[in-house]
């Protein structure tokens, strides 16, 4: 039974109602007159400027509904910690500190801008929809929709990823009872049982603890609340190791089991897995004022503290650490991509959340930014070398031997995170040439996008890295060598027949994964980016990005991953024959596969809604995303 008290407040299918139309008849009959003396008069003023105002009001609208019970066949709360704490780590006090803004002060649009946006963040929301549709109707309550046979597929625990992923999605467009709806199904999600042997700490923690907590933020439905500790309870036994290290992986059935020792922590553990799970749980320790959720991952952050400085390139960690002996100083292999990522952005971001009290975490980003800028970041050589000043990629690195770097210019879609990272940490720590290094990064993104035939980012790719960041000339030659040490054989011979056989774009070396995932982070960057600079050219580039995605990943459906992003689609009737593959040929529909991960709707989906959203809309001097686009609230500072 569905007890859903509906009020409409606005209508949000609509780029603009009638009325606003007649509205801005008037205005623009009044403007013309106005506009006529100052072209006269020779002002150069805008009459259309008009200031944001505060966006929907959907942040204020708590009612509350009646959803059923939280269910649950177990309570974690009972299960066994075995190797206690003695003494807890506790929130910082005090009152938060007053932090430099982050967004832009002084966002101003003509009606022209406005509507364009409006009509773009409608377009947005209605892809969502489509796709949310589709998930309700053939795979509720699922993990995941397969977008091309439209069936359910439980890949995250069967606890319903997509739902309790998209909830502050529903929200944050407005989709109101959608989100009641999707509520009600949180709700019933049983997390004693599961479909996995183990599950992974940190996506259980990033997308169901994550969402649970940022819906309940937003909504304050206390059920939310509810699940987020059952959840929260059921990870914090990844904590129950020999160090309380936490695990990466958790036997949900062993954890349960009152005769079990602690877990032994790993020895070969990915960085992210062990250092990224600060934001969530500090999150859950302030709403719940329970110092042990706080204290857990606070342990992380000072055994990441001792060793930051111990590794084989100081400053950084590697991708595979040992938690067991508490020492990263064996492997030598280091990057900001997969597997270490997002404990880089957590520190800035941690700063934020404890509201500039503890001052672990800027130490911690500034001593590996530094290194990060001097090592892993790298200006591409491009044809157009007036574009070219303006972007910078981060490759990855290693040490042959020690005190010696070496660098691969290797860029992934998921190290894109990084221009926002460095955005967020620049306007926060107030360092101009972060703030700078943000941007060329996001423009770094921004172009692998527009080189692409598809208009999207492969998953990785190289580039010819310039020895200067401020001087870069074209050169071809050394283009096509590079080029040819990765493509090169008996029948490719030089770049021309590359370019020709593979449609790699000029500058680009080498394509090592040509799919898209329907990742974020490219389109995460551009939003901060935007939000703290207010560039509207980020608009067109979000624009640009938004329709090449849905041009080449739409189903009838929703959206699934594109398996070749620099796949040509062949002209009516062409020869393009593949064998093995429907028909010979290959078409728009074979470069589609059958797979839509919940962060399509989580956070994709999002960071393109709220980037034409008006800036007060998440504003992010009042909010700080989790690494899977889930806002939490930040602590109120007194503002003078
Ligand atoms: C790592 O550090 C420990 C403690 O300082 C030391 O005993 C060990 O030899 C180091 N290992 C390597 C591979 O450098
Ligand atoms: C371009 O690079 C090649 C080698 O990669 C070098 O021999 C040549 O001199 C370069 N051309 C210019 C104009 O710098
Ligand atoms: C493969 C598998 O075990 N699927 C099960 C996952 O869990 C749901 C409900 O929790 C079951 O209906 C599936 O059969």
């Amino acid at each position: 039974m569905r007890r859903i008290k509906v009020s409409r407040r606005a209508n949000y299918d609509q780029p603009l109602s009638r009325q606003h139309k007649r509205v801005l008849t008037y205005l623009l009959m009044g403007a013309v007159a106005f506009g006529a003396y100052y072209i006269w008069s020779g002002q150069p003023v805008d009459l259309f400027a008009v200031p944001f105002h505060i966006h929907e009001t959907y942040m204020n609208d708590r009612e509350s509904v009646h959803v059923a019970e939280s269910q649950q066949s177990y309570d974690w709360r009972k299960a066994p910690f075995v190797n206690t704490i003695e003494s807890y780590t506790h929130l910082p006090t005090g009152i938060p500190r007053s932090l430099p803004p982050v967004q832009f002060e002084h966002f101003s649009e003509t009606s022209a801008q406005r509507k364009l946006r409006e009509t773009r963040r409608v377009a947005v929301r209605e892809e969502f929809k489509r796709g949310w549709g589709s998930y309700r109707q053939f795979s509720w309550p699922q993990d995941e929709l397969k977008p091309v046979t439209a069936e359910g597929e439980e890949s995250f625990g069967g606890w319903g990823a997509t739902l309790v992923d998209s909830l502050d999605t529903l929200w944050i467009m407005g989709l109101k009872e959608e989100f009641h709806e999707a509520v009600e199904a949180a709700a019933a999600i049983d997390f004693g049982k599961t479909n996995l042997t183990t599950v992974s700490v940190f996506e259980t923690t990033i997308r169901y603890l994550g969402g649970f907590l940022s819906a309940y933020d937003l909504s304050r439905q206390p059920v939310l609340l509810e699940k987020a500790v059952q959840l929260g309870e059921m990870l914090y036994r990844a904590f129950d190791t020999t160090n309380n290290t936490p695990l990466g992986w958790l036997n949900v059935e062993n954890a349960k089991d009152l005769e079990r020792p602690a877990f032994t922590a790993e020895t070969n553990i990915c960085f992210a897995c062990l250092g990224s799970l600060t934001m969530e749980f500090t999150r859950l320790a302030q709403i719940t004022a329970q110092p042990k959720y706080y204290d857990a991952v606070a342990r992380v952050s000072i055994l990441m503290d001792r060793t930051q400085d111990t590794t084989k390139i100081p400053g950084l960690w590697p991708t595979v650490v040992n938690a067991a002996k508490g020492e990263f100083n064996q492997s030598r292999s280091f990057s900001i991509g997969a597997l270490a990522d997002s404990t880089y952005e957590y520190f800035p971001k941690m700063h934020a959340l404890l509201g500039g009290l503890e001052p672990l975490y800027e130490k911690l980003y500034k001593d590996s930014a530094a290194v990060i800028d001097k090592h892993m970041l790298f200006r591409p050589m491009v044809p157009d070398t007036a574009r070219g000043e303006d972007l910078l990629l981060c490759g990855d690195v290693f040490t042959p031997r020690d005190e010696e770097v070496r660098l691969d210019p290797t860029m992934q879609h998921l190290t894109c995170f990084i221009g926002g990272m460095f955005g967020l940490a620049g306007r926060l720590f107030s360092n101009p040439h972060h703030v700078d290094l943000g941007a060329k990064l996001t423009k770094g993104c921004i172009y692998a996008y527009a080189a692409m035939p598809t208009g999207i980012m492969p998953e990785t790719f190289d580039m010819v890295p310039c020895d200067s960041r401020t001087s870069c000339p074209w050169n071809k030659t050394t283009w096509g060598e590079e080029a040819m040490r990765h493509y090169g054989g008996k029948y490719v011979v030089d770049i021309d027949e590359i370019v020709r056989q593979f449609h790699v774009p000029p500058g680009f070396t080498n394509i090592r994964d040509k799919r898209y995932l329907l990742r974020p982070e490219a389109i995460e960057s551009v939003f901060i980016m935007y939000r703290i600079t207010g560039d509207q050219q980020y608009l067109d580039d979000a624009w640009d990005m938004f329709t090449s995605i849905v041009a080449a990943s739409r189903t009838p459906y929703a959206n699934g991953q594109i398996i070749d992003v620099t796949f040509v689609a062949p002209k009516p009737g062409g020869t393009q024959r593949v064998p093995g593959v429907r028909g010979g040929v290959f078409t728009r529909e074979d470069n589609i596969q059958d797979k839509m991960e919940s962060f399509w709707t989580a956070e994709t989906l999002k960071y393109f809604y709220l980037i034409f959203s008006g800036p007060d809309m998440i504003s992010l001097d009042d909010w700080v995303f989790n690494t899977e686009a889930h806002p939490f609230r930040r602590p109120k500072t007194m503002r003078v």
